[in-house]
């Protein structure tokens, strides 16, 4: 009985310590955490803006995945959706038509583009989400301003508050 007790003592010092994975305005799924933008900017400052929060641009890596991103992003705009654009970490800068993480440098394993998309011009080499199309990928140029998504896994050990 004693050591169940130092048992539940422990989890009960975890659960009064912990308040989540994912740090304070940051949202999870079961691996990750991630940052929805309030504001627009380039792929470029994006990507720097990932990088000082300790993450990178969300990389898309399944189907399950991408229906998180689509439900969290739906949620956020339900009456908006259709105007709103986030980017993720993708490009195909070096080679066109080639489209890696730029995060990893691996390529894309997973992609579920909107109909037409990519354009894939050499103007349009950063990629991302388009509410118009519920959030499937396209492609648009990196100087475009629009809203994004940082991502950092639970084990970075950034996220553990506590
Ligand atoms: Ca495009």
């Amino acid at each position: 009985m004693k050591v169940i007790g130092v048992i539940l003592t422990v989890i009960g010092i975890g659960y009064s310590v912990a308040t989540g994975p994912c740090r304070e305005g940051w949202l999870s799924d079961a691996e990750n955490c991630y940052y929805f933008s309030h504001n627009l900017m380039s792929w470029p400052q994006a990507a720097e803006t990932c990088e000082a929060l300790h993450s990178t641009l969300a990389t898309v890596m399944s189907a399950d995945e991408h229906s998180f991103l689509k439900t969290t992003l739906m949620s956020i705009h339900p009456n908006d959706a259709a105007g709103r654009i986030y980017w993720i970490d993708g490009t195909d800068l070096e080679v066109e038509h080639v489209w890696r993480w730029a995060s990893s440098g691996e390529i894309l394993s997973y992609s579920e583009w909107s109909v037409g998309e990519p354009t894939n011009t050499s103007s349009e080499n950063c990629l991302l989400l388009w509410g118009a199309h519920g959030f499937n990928m396209g492609d648009n140029p990196c100087a475009a301003s629009w809203n994004y998504i940082c991502k950092t896994s639970f084990e970075s050990g950034e996220n553990i508050i506590g």
